[in-house]
Protein backbone atom coordinates (compact mmCIF):
# COMPACT_ATOMS: atom_id res chain seq x y z
CA UNK A 1 0.00 0.00 0.00
CA UNK A 2 2.43 2.67 0.77
CA UNK A 3 4.67 1.15 -2.33
CA UNK A 4 1.36 1.92 -4.59
CA UNK A 5 0.74 5.11 -2.99
CA UNK A 6 4.68 6.48 -3.58
CA UNK A 7 4.57 5.52 -7.16
CA UNK A 8 1.39 7.59 -7.22
CA UNK A 9 2.69 10.66 -5.66
CA UNK A 10 2.76 13.80 -7.46
CA UNK A 11 5.59 15.11 -4.80
CA UNK A 12 6.43 13.00 -1.51
CA UNK A 13 8.80 14.41 1.21
CA UNK A 14 10.56 12.37 3.46
CA UNK A 15 11.33 13.03 7.03
CA UNK A 16 13.42 11.04 9.08
CA UNK A 17 13.67 11.56 12.78
CA UNK A 18 16.28 10.48 15.80
CA UNK A 19 14.44 7.12 15.43
CA UNK A 20 16.10 6.11 12.54
CA UNK A 21 20.01 7.14 14.02
CA UNK A 22 21.11 3.55 13.49
CA UNK A 23 19.49 2.83 9.69
CA UNK A 24 22.28 2.32 7.33
CA UNK A 25 23.13 3.60 4.37
CA UNK A 26 19.25 2.47 3.15
CA UNK A 27 18.20 5.72 4.54
CA UNK A 28 20.00 7.48 1.55
CA UNK A 29 18.73 4.86 -0.84
CA UNK A 30 15.15 5.11 0.03
CA UNK A 31 15.35 9.01 -0.50
CA UNK A 32 17.13 8.40 -3.68
CA UNK A 33 14.37 5.53 -4.94
CA UNK A 34 11.35 7.49 -3.70
CA UNK A 35 12.73 10.64 -5.60
CA UNK A 36 11.85 12.98 -2.77
CA UNK A 37 13.38 16.43 -0.87
CA UNK A 38 14.49 14.52 2.29
CA UNK A 39 14.77 16.65 5.74
CA UNK A 40 16.04 15.26 9.16
CA UNK A 41 15.51 16.35 12.55
CA UNK A 42 18.20 17.33 15.23
CA UNK A 43 18.77 13.87 16.46
CA UNK A 44 19.08 12.48 12.78
CA UNK A 45 21.42 15.00 11.53
CA UNK A 46 24.29 12.93 9.32
CA UNK A 47 21.97 10.29 8.07
CA UNK A 48 22.52 11.69 4.44
CA UNK A 49 25.73 13.62 3.85
CA UNK A 50 25.39 17.49 3.79
CA UNK A 51 25.62 18.08 0.68
CA UNK A 52 23.16 15.44 -0.90
CA UNK A 53 21.41 16.64 -3.36
CA UNK A 54 18.17 15.32 -2.01
CA UNK A 55 18.61 16.51 1.68
CA UNK A 56 17.12 19.98 2.93
CA UNK A 57 18.62 19.54 6.29
CA UNK A 58 16.77 20.23 9.57
CA UNK A 59 15.20 23.06 8.47
CA UNK A 60 11.47 22.16 8.81
CA UNK A 61 10.92 25.07 11.08
CA UNK A 62 11.90 27.57 7.99
CA UNK A 63 9.23 29.07 6.10
CA UNK A 64 10.87 27.85 2.92
CA UNK A 65 11.84 24.10 4.58
CA UNK A 66 8.08 24.00 5.42
CA UNK A 67 6.47 24.60 2.05
CA UNK A 68 7.97 22.44 0.51
CA UNK A 69 6.37 19.79 3.57
CA UNK A 70 2.93 22.19 3.16
CA UNK A 71 3.01 21.30 -0.34
CA UNK A 72 3.82 17.53 -0.54
CA UNK A 73 0.63 15.35 -1.54
CA UNK A 74 2.56 12.63 0.38
CA UNK A 75 4.61 12.76 3.51
CA UNK A 76 6.52 9.36 4.58
CA UNK A 77 7.69 10.29 8.16
CA UNK A 78 9.91 7.66 9.82
CA UNK A 79 11.32 7.30 13.60
CA UNK A 80 9.89 11.15 14.29
CA UNK A 81 7.92 12.57 16.76
CA UNK A 82 6.87 15.39 14.38
CA UNK A 83 7.43 17.69 17.79
CA UNK A 84 7.82 21.57 17.89
CA UNK A 85 11.23 21.81 18.47
CA UNK A 86 11.78 20.01 15.38
CA UNK A 87 8.89 21.28 13.05
CA UNK A 88 7.63 24.63 15.15
CA UNK A 89 10.97 25.72 16.63
CA UNK A 90 9.66 29.41 16.47
CA UNK A 91 6.41 28.42 18.09
CA UNK A 92 3.61 29.82 15.67
CA UNK A 93 2.07 26.94 14.50
CA UNK A 94 2.49 27.66 10.59
CA UNK A 95 3.97 23.91 10.76
CA UNK A 96 1.27 21.85 7.91
CA UNK A 97 0.93 18.74 6.66
CA UNK A 98 -1.26 18.76 4.09
CA UNK A 99 -1.09 15.85 2.39
CA UNK A 100 -1.45 12.20 3.45
CA UNK A 101 0.69 10.94 5.95
CA UNK A 102 2.66 7.38 6.46
CA UNK A 103 3.81 7.30 9.71
CA UNK A 104 6.51 4.71 10.70
CA UNK A 105 7.65 4.34 14.36
CA UNK A 106 8.09 1.33 17.03
CA UNK A 107 5.92 3.50 19.54
CA UNK A 108 2.52 2.76 19.04
CA UNK A 109 0.92 6.15 20.69
CA UNK A 110 3.83 8.03 18.33
CA UNK A 111 2.45 6.63 15.55
CA UNK A 112 -1.16 8.87 16.47
CA UNK A 113 0.27 11.92 17.97
CA UNK A 114 0.45 14.96 17.32
CA UNK A 115 -0.22 14.32 13.44
CA UNK A 116 -2.99 11.43 13.00
CA UNK A 117 -1.16 8.70 10.35
CA UNK A 118 -3.36 7.94 7.57
CA UNK A 119 -1.08 5.02 6.96
CA UNK A 120 0.54 3.88 10.43
CA UNK A 121 2.89 1.55 10.54
CA UNK A 122 4.30 0.03 13.86
CA UNK A 123 7.77 -1.23 12.78
CA UNK A 124 12.01 -0.81 13.67
CA UNK A 125 13.04 2.04 10.78
CA UNK A 126 15.81 -0.32 9.72
CA UNK A 127 13.30 -3.35 9.14
CA UNK A 128 10.87 -0.45 7.27
CA UNK A 129 13.57 1.43 5.55
CA UNK A 130 15.53 -1.87 4.08
CA UNK A 131 11.73 -3.32 3.27
CA UNK A 132 10.83 -0.25 1.06
CA UNK A 133 14.14 -0.23 -0.42
CA UNK A 134 13.05 -3.81 -1.59
CA UNK A 135 10.51 -3.43 -3.03
CA UNK A 136 11.01 0.34 -4.88
CA UNK A 137 14.19 -1.01 -6.25
CA UNK A 138 14.26 -1.19 -10.04
CA UNK A 139 11.21 1.23 -9.86
CA UNK A 140 12.68 4.47 -11.41
CA UNK A 141 10.40 7.35 -9.37
CA UNK A 142 10.81 10.66 -10.72
CA UNK A 143 9.57 13.46 -8.45
CA UNK A 144 11.74 16.47 -9.42
CA UNK A 145 12.74 16.22 -6.41
CA UNK A 146 16.64 17.64 -7.15
CA UNK A 147 14.75 20.90 -8.24
CA UNK A 148 12.00 21.40 -6.15
CA UNK A 149 14.97 21.00 -3.15
CA UNK A 150 17.33 23.67 -4.87
CA UNK A 151 14.55 26.10 -4.95
CA UNK A 152 14.34 25.65 -1.16
CA UNK A 153 17.87 26.11 -0.58
CA UNK A 154 18.48 29.59 -2.70
CA UNK A 155 14.84 30.43 -0.32
CA UNK A 156 16.94 29.49 2.73
CA UNK A 157 20.42 30.95 1.86
CA UNK A 158 18.73 34.32 1.03
CA UNK A 159 17.07 34.37 4.45
CA UNK A 160 20.28 34.12 6.43
CA UNK A 161 21.12 36.82 8.67
CA UNK A 162 24.76 37.37 8.97
CA UNK A 163 24.50 36.62 13.18
CA UNK A 164 23.21 33.07 11.87
CA UNK A 165 25.51 32.38 9.26
CA UNK A 166 28.36 33.10 11.82
CA UNK A 167 27.61 31.17 14.29
CA UNK A 168 27.00 28.28 12.21
CA UNK A 169 30.58 28.65 10.12
CA UNK A 170 32.22 28.91 13.67
CA UNK A 171 30.54 25.10 13.77
CA UNK A 172 31.49 23.79 10.85
CA UNK A 173 34.99 25.41 11.07
CA UNK A 174 35.44 23.35 14.35
CA UNK A 175 33.93 20.51 12.39
CA UNK A 176 36.26 20.24 9.48
CA UNK A 177 39.40 20.50 11.94
CA UNK A 178 38.46 17.96 14.74
CA UNK A 179 37.96 14.70 12.83
CA UNK A 180 34.74 12.74 14.92
CA UNK A 181 34.08 15.68 16.55
CA UNK A 182 31.21 15.30 19.16
CA UNK A 183 29.01 18.97 19.97
CA UNK A 184 26.74 18.80 23.24
CA UNK A 185 25.40 21.85 23.37
CA UNK A 186 23.22 23.63 26.04
CA UNK A 187 20.39 26.18 25.38
CA UNK A 188 22.71 28.93 24.05
CA UNK A 189 22.08 30.83 20.43
CA UNK A 190 24.71 29.02 18.58
CA UNK A 191 22.94 26.02 19.64
CA UNK A 192 20.01 27.23 18.19
CA UNK A 193 21.51 28.05 14.89
CA UNK A 194 23.03 25.35 14.61
CA UNK A 195 20.01 22.86 15.17
CA UNK A 196 18.66 24.89 12.07
CA UNK A 197 22.07 24.98 10.40
CA UNK A 198 24.68 22.78 11.38
CA UNK A 199 25.54 20.02 8.99
CA UNK A 200 27.13 16.63 10.93
CA UNK A 201 28.88 14.08 9.07
CA UNK A 202 27.95 11.60 10.81
CA UNK A 203 24.85 10.62 13.18
CA UNK A 204 25.64 10.55 17.14
CA UNK A 205 27.49 13.92 16.89
CA UNK A 206 25.42 16.67 17.64
CA UNK A 207 23.63 16.54 21.43
CA UNK A 208 21.57 19.17 22.94
CA UNK A 209 19.13 19.69 25.37
CA UNK A 210 17.27 22.46 23.24
CA UNK A 211 15.48 19.22 21.64
CA UNK A 212 13.49 18.61 24.62
CA UNK A 213 12.84 21.03 27.76
CA UNK A 214 16.04 22.69 27.35
CA UNK A 215 16.92 22.79 30.94
CA UNK A 216 19.93 25.16 31.34
CA UNK A 217 22.71 23.38 32.19
CA UNK A 218 22.84 20.17 30.65
CA UNK A 219 26.15 20.93 27.95
CA UNK A 220 28.97 20.79 30.23
CA UNK A 221 27.91 17.56 32.31
CA UNK A 222 26.64 15.88 29.20
CA UNK A 223 29.50 16.76 27.39
CA UNK A 224 31.74 14.91 29.74
CA UNK A 225 29.16 11.96 29.47
CA UNK A 226 29.82 11.87 26.42
CA UNK A 227 33.40 12.10 26.06
CA UNK A 228 33.81 9.16 28.41
CA UNK A 229 31.20 7.38 26.71
CA UNK A 230 32.50 8.10 23.39
CA UNK A 231 36.48 8.22 23.40
CA UNK A 232 35.80 10.99 20.81
CA UNK A 233 37.23 14.58 21.09
CA UNK A 234 33.75 16.59 22.39
CA UNK A 235 33.67 20.41 22.16
CA UNK A 236 30.47 21.49 24.98
CA UNK A 237 28.60 24.35 23.37
CA UNK A 238 27.59 26.54 26.20
CA UNK A 239 26.69 30.24 27.00
CA UNK A 240 27.63 32.76 29.58
CA UNK A 241 24.53 32.18 31.36
CA UNK A 242 23.78 28.57 31.10
CA UNK A 243 27.29 27.61 32.35
CA UNK A 244 26.76 29.55 35.54
CA UNK A 245 24.19 26.36 36.31
CA UNK A 246 26.59 23.46 36.28
CA UNK A 247 30.34 25.00 35.65
CA UNK A 248 31.43 22.94 39.09
CA UNK A 249 31.69 20.14 36.80
CA UNK A 250 34.45 21.38 35.55
CA UNK A 251 36.52 19.99 38.21
CA UNK A 252 35.11 16.67 37.42
CA UNK A 253 36.41 17.21 33.43
CA UNK A 254 40.07 18.16 35.18
CA UNK A 255 40.03 15.22 37.64
CA UNK A 256 39.27 13.08 34.75
CA UNK A 257 42.13 15.12 32.71
CA UNK A 258 39.76 15.12 29.57
CA UNK A 259 40.65 17.34 27.23
CA UNK A 260 37.13 19.29 26.74
CA UNK A 261 36.57 22.01 24.65
CA UNK A 262 34.16 24.34 26.69
CA UNK A 263 33.40 26.91 23.97
CA UNK A 264 31.59 29.62 26.05
CA UNK A 265 29.59 32.16 24.14
CA UNK A 266 29.64 35.40 25.70
CA UNK A 267 26.98 38.14 25.39
CA UNK A 268 26.52 39.10 28.58
CA UNK A 269 23.11 38.00 29.61
CA UNK A 270 20.76 35.37 28.69
CA UNK A 271 20.67 36.43 25.07
CA UNK A 272 18.08 34.60 23.44
CA UNK A 273 15.55 35.54 26.15
CA UNK A 274 16.56 39.39 25.58
CA UNK A 275 15.99 38.69 21.75
CA UNK A 276 12.58 37.55 22.84
CA UNK A 277 11.83 40.22 24.77
CA UNK A 278 13.35 43.15 22.86
CA UNK A 279 10.87 41.45 19.54
CA UNK A 280 8.12 41.41 21.49
CA UNK A 281 8.60 45.22 22.37
CA UNK A 282 8.70 43.91 26.56
CA UNK A 283 10.66 45.80 28.96
CA UNK A 284 14.42 43.85 29.38
CA UNK A 285 14.00 42.49 32.94
CA UNK A 286 16.03 39.58 34.14
CA UNK A 287 18.08 39.38 31.18
CA UNK A 288 20.93 41.59 31.31
CA UNK A 289 22.62 39.46 33.97
CA UNK A 290 25.93 39.76 35.69
CA UNK A 291 28.11 37.51 34.18
CA UNK A 292 31.64 36.65 35.83
CA UNK A 293 35.53 36.84 34.80
CA UNK A 294 35.66 33.19 33.60
CA UNK A 295 39.54 32.92 33.40
CA UNK A 296 40.36 33.02 37.25
CA UNK A 297 36.97 30.69 37.25
CA UNK A 298 38.64 28.07 34.98
CA UNK A 299 41.84 28.48 36.36
CA UNK A 300 40.36 27.88 39.90
CA UNK A 301 38.40 24.52 38.69
CA UNK A 302 41.91 23.03 37.05
CA UNK A 303 40.78 24.46 33.67
CA UNK A 304 42.73 25.97 30.76
CA UNK A 305 41.14 29.31 29.36
CA UNK A 306 41.59 30.83 26.48
CA UNK A 307 39.58 34.28 24.75
CA UNK A 308 39.58 33.15 21.04
CA UNK A 309 39.13 36.06 18.90
CA UNK A 310 40.40 34.97 15.69
CA UNK A 311 40.05 32.34 12.94
CA UNK A 312 43.47 31.13 12.83
CA UNK A 313 44.07 31.29 16.21
CA UNK A 314 41.26 28.85 16.77
CA UNK A 315 42.39 26.28 14.11
CA UNK A 316 45.97 26.48 16.10
CA UNK A 317 44.70 25.91 19.84
CA UNK A 318 42.51 23.42 18.92
CA UNK A 319 44.97 21.34 17.16
CA UNK A 320 46.72 21.60 20.74
CA UNK A 321 44.43 21.46 23.18
CA UNK A 322 42.66 18.20 22.20
CA UNK A 323 45.53 16.55 22.85
CA UNK A 324 46.11 18.17 26.11
CA UNK A 325 44.99 16.69 29.91
CA UNK A 326 42.75 18.87 30.97
CA UNK A 327 39.44 20.77 30.47
CA UNK A 328 39.52 23.83 28.38
CA UNK A 329 37.63 27.08 27.99
CA UNK A 330 37.19 29.27 24.69
CA UNK A 331 35.47 32.19 25.47
CA UNK A 332 34.14 33.93 22.34
CA UNK A 333 32.18 36.59 21.96
CA UNK A 334 29.06 37.05 20.17
CA UNK A 335 30.52 40.43 19.12
CA UNK A 336 33.64 39.39 17.91
CA UNK A 337 34.37 40.69 14.41
CA UNK A 338 36.19 37.40 13.15
CA UNK A 339 32.32 35.40 13.74
CA UNK A 340 30.96 37.97 10.83
CA UNK A 341 34.01 37.55 8.24
CA UNK A 342 33.55 33.71 8.37
CA UNK A 343 29.78 33.90 8.11
CA UNK A 344 30.28 36.09 4.85
CA UNK A 345 31.48 33.11 3.38
CA UNK A 346 29.41 30.44 4.57
CA UNK A 347 26.87 27.98 2.55
CA UNK A 348 24.71 25.82 3.93
CA UNK A 349 24.63 21.82 3.16
CA UNK A 350 28.74 21.92 3.03
C1 LIG B 1 16.75 26.05 34.09
C2 LIG B 1 16.31 26.97 33.00
N1 LIG B 1 15.91 28.22 33.28
C3 LIG B 1 15.52 29.04 32.29
C4 LIG B 1 15.51 28.63 30.99
C5 LIG B 1 15.05 29.57 29.88
N2 LIG B 1 16.15 29.93 29.01
C6 LIG B 1 16.37 29.33 27.81
S1 LIG B 1 17.66 29.95 26.99
C7 LIG B 1 17.99 31.03 28.22
C8 LIG B 1 19.14 31.98 28.09
C9 LIG B 1 20.42 31.31 28.35
O1 LIG B 1 21.45 32.23 28.38
P1 LIG B 1 22.89 31.81 27.94
O2 LIG B 1 23.21 30.47 28.49
O3 LIG B 1 23.83 32.90 28.25
O4 LIG B 1 22.73 31.61 26.37
P2 LIG B 1 22.38 32.76 25.28
O5 LIG B 1 20.91 32.68 25.02
O6 LIG B 1 22.77 34.07 25.86
O7 LIG B 1 23.20 32.38 24.09
C10 LIG B 1 17.07 30.92 29.26
C11 LIG B 1 17.05 31.76 30.48
C12 LIG B 1 15.92 27.30 30.73
N3 LIG B 1 15.97 26.81 29.50
N4 LIG B 1 16.32 26.50 31.75
MG1 LIG C 1 24.39 34.51 27.13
Amino acid sequence: MIVESLKAAKNPVILYGGGCVDVDHDAQTLAELIDAPTFLTINAKGLLPPSHPLSLGSNQSLEAGRAVIAEADWVLAIGTELGETDYDVFFNGEFKINGMLIRIDCDAQQLQRPFRADIAVLSDAQMAVSGLCNRLKGQSLNHQAVSRVNEAKQALLAGMTPDFAGQNALLQLIRDEVKDVIFVGDSTQPVYSGNLGFEALATRRWFNSSTGFGTLGYGLPAAIGAMIGSNSPVVSLIGDGGIQFTIAELICAAELELPLIVLLWNNQGYGEIRRYMEEGGLPLIGVNIKTPNFEPLAAGFGAGYRRITAKQQLLDALKEDIKGKQPIIYEVDEADDFLIEMGKTFTCFS
